[in-house]
């Protein structure tokens, strides 16, 4: 791959987009790569805890790439948004908990991938927003659907009409970052908490994120049917035994199921 880095190592895969010298931009490249990433991360037992970064120190995704889309034909710009909706798809829906480390530029496509995953944790330098509607587009990576779910229609409307950027701390205030970590510790941050979610059950973390979802899509009642459902199913799991047997027995537990 081109563009893209991928380690592993102790359960935890790291993602980077590698193209610094245009602030990591999503090209279609760099979308059919990740796809191909994400491919691969969603059926590997190994791997718990995906970590999506960009390279060098300023940016995180600076957005779809300009460049490319400038000249391209409605048929191109359907053949990316297709491409990228599976990658994001993926991305959102594999069995791993996915962190997002942003580490400067989060714009447009950029914003909205770091919204694709489960949680974002930004350095003191990350910068939110949605510039769209200045390029006479608007977001099309989810980001109409994803930041209103967010934060708010309200507040997502604001941010979408005005092209305002948001730096940090705002996007923490709003609830659009879990968290703000100096710049230096980003990765250890996220390493952080990716290790006590490694030390959950991973099998119960899963499905908990696989319910969270689909709940977003459904009305209430359907949505405390499925987590009755998948309540039910992780009572035949071996970590539920093992889990409570441990709480009982007042020992760490070893939960294994994935
Ligand atoms: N695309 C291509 N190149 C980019 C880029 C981008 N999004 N962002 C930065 N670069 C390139 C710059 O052109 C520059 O290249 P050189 O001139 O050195 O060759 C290099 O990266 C460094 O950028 P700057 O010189 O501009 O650096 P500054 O520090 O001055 O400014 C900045 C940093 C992040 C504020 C600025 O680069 C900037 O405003 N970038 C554009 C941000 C932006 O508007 N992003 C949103 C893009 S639109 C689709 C669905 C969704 C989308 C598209 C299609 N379909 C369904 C088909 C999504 C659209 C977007 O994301």
């Amino acid at each position: 791959m081109n563009h893209v880095i991928l380690e592993i190592a102790d359960q935890i895969a790291t993602v980077t987009i590698n193209r610094p010298k245009s602030l990591n931009a999503l090209n279609s490249e760099t979308l059919s790569e990740l796809k191909e990433c994400f491919t691969e991360l969603e059926g590997r037992k190994d791997v718990r805890v995906v970590i999506l970064t960009g390279s060098g120190g300023k940016a995180f995704v600076a957005g779809a790439d300009i460049s490319e889309m400038v000249n391209a034909t409605p048929a191109e710009g359907r053949a990316m948004s297709l491409l990228a909706m599976e990658a994001f798809s993926k991305l959102e829906n594999m069995p791993q908990v996915t962190i997002a480390a942003v580490n400067g530029y989060a714009l447009g496509g950029g914003c909205e991938i770091a919204m694709a995953c489960d949680i974002r944790i930004a350095a003191e330098n990350a910068v939110f927003g949605q510039p769209e509607c200045g390029l006479g587009i608007l977001p099309g990576f989810g980001g109409t659907q994803r930041l209103a779910r967010l934060i708010g229609k309200g507040r997502a409307k604001e941010l979408i009409f005005t092209c305002d950027r948001i730096d940090a701390q705002e996007a923490y205030r709003v609830g659009l970052a879990n968290k703000v970590v100096p710049a230096d510790r980003l990765m250890d941050a996220c390493w952080e908490m990716a290790g006590k979610i490694l030390s959950k059950g991973s099998y119960a973390v899963s499905v908990a994120k696989s319910v969270i979802n689909a709940g977003q899509d459904m009305d209430l009642a359907n949505g405390l049917r499925l987590e009755a459902d998948a309540f039910g199913l992780a009572f035949s799991t071996h970590d539920k035994q093992e889990g409570m047997t441990a709480f009982l027995e007042k020992r760490p537990a070893r939960l294994t199921d994935f």
